[in-house]
């Protein structure tokens, strides 16, 4: 067989027939041999009855009934466990992901030009339709924080397909919702998106929740050790950014104290000095760049994130401290630390790239 395509669900019932024969079409339209296999949490709306009840209809359709709401990225798993195809597609139920591209992804795969297809919104031609502002921020903001594992432009996506060999003792056990990025990080597979349109659900809610933000963070957390010189490199750019602090107030403290000049001008040279001496290890130190390869050019982007990064910093402590009533210097410690996150992505993917 080549083709198993995973689609879990979960109180998907006016959605679920749709789904399954817009499946079908794309199958029989394109001559792929495969199955389709539901996974469904016993949902309360009848979801798993209507797709037993549709298996004499299309032979090609497997339904697995789980006990109870056990989560997205179980459900997939459970499907890659039973599934028979040498590639192995995802998609939700909910016809927000193009039926359209299987025949695609599937080409891309068997003809060997990736083992992992991604169906893109961040790339262009990719695009969403129908998402709140709110919802558009967090994706986003969530993708921009997977940056420091992976180059793909949509690790979040919930439509792809993989070799299944890529696969193999591959341990994979996310929490949550977003089970690609963890495929992306835990197997070393050739990665090609093709851009899509993801279509906001019609029929049905939403079952992503502010728990899954939660999620997220633990697992980037776990897959920390899977990224061993983007930690190695971001503990340097710490201790440099400490020895910068240091610096810095040596600095103020030697031009006011010894030299007798006004502690403000002091603060704007102890400043530029500070960021001399960061910009020069972290060129050399943190990011390992020949001195002299683009070094004005790359001064002035290290300078124009630290800019950004003071900006952001100061905006940040006034929200905290005048809208949420945080102790400033707790707000201060915060921001610090959001803006740290912020000052080494920017020059790691922009600066140093
Ligand atoms: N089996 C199962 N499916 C789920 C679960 N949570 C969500 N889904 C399904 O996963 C897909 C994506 O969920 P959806 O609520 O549309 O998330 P969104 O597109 O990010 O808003 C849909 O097909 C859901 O029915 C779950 O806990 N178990
Ligand atoms: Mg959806």
């Amino acid at each position: 067989m080549d083709l198993s395509v995973i689609v879990p669900t979960y109180n998907e019932k006016d959605n679920i027939s749709e789904i399954i024969d817009e499946i079908h079409k794309e199958f029989i339209n394109n001559k792929i041999k495969g199955e389709l296999i539901i996974v469904d949490d016993n949902s309360p709306d009848g979801t798993g009855l209507i797709a037993d009840s549709l298996k004499k209809k299309y032979s090609f359709l497997r339904v697995i009934h789980r006990k109870g709401k056990e989560g997205l990225s179980s459900a997939v798993l459970e499907g890659f466990s039973i599934a028979e195809g040498k590639i192995l597609g995802v998609m939700d139920a909910d016809l927000s992901h193009p039926v359209n591209k299987i025949h695609e992804m599937h080409a891309l795969i068997k003809k060997g030009q990736a083992d992992l297809v991604i169906g893109s919104r961040y790339i262009p031609g990719g695009k969403i339709e129908g998402w709140t502002l709110n919802r558009k921020i967090m994706s986003k903001s969530a993708t921009y924080l997977a940056k420091i594992f992976t180059k793909a432009k949509d690790p979040m996506s919930g439509f792809f397909m993989i070799k299944r060999s890529c696969l193999v003792d591959k341990n994979l056990n996310p929490r949550g919702f977003k089970i690609l990025l963890e495929i992306i990080i835990k197997t070393d597979c050739k990665i090609y998106e093709i851009p899509i349109t993801f279509i906001n659900r019609k029929e049905g809610k939403s079952k992503a929740s502010v728990r899954e933000i939660r999620f997220y963070l633990q697992n980037l957390l776990s897959y920390l050790p899977y990224k061993r010189k983007s930690f190695i490199q971001l503990s340097k750019f710490a201790i440099v950014g400490m020895m910068g602090i240091i610096i810095n107030i040596f600095f103020l403290y030697l031009f006011t104290e010894i030299a007798g000049i006004y502690y403000l001008i002091s603060a704007v040279f102890a400043f530029l000095i500070a960021l001399a001496h960061n910009y020069l290890l972290n060129k050399i130190f943190t990011f390992k760049e020949r001195i002299r390869y683009k070094f004005f050019t790359k001064f002035l982007q290290f300078s124009a994130i630290s800019l950004f990064s003071l900006a952001i910093n100061l905006i940040l402590l006034y929200i905290l401290t005048e809208m949420f009533h945080i102790y400033y210097l707790i707000s201060q410690v915060i921001s610090i630390g959001l803006v740290f996150i912020i000052n080494f992505a920017g020059n790691k993917f922009w600066t140093f790239r």
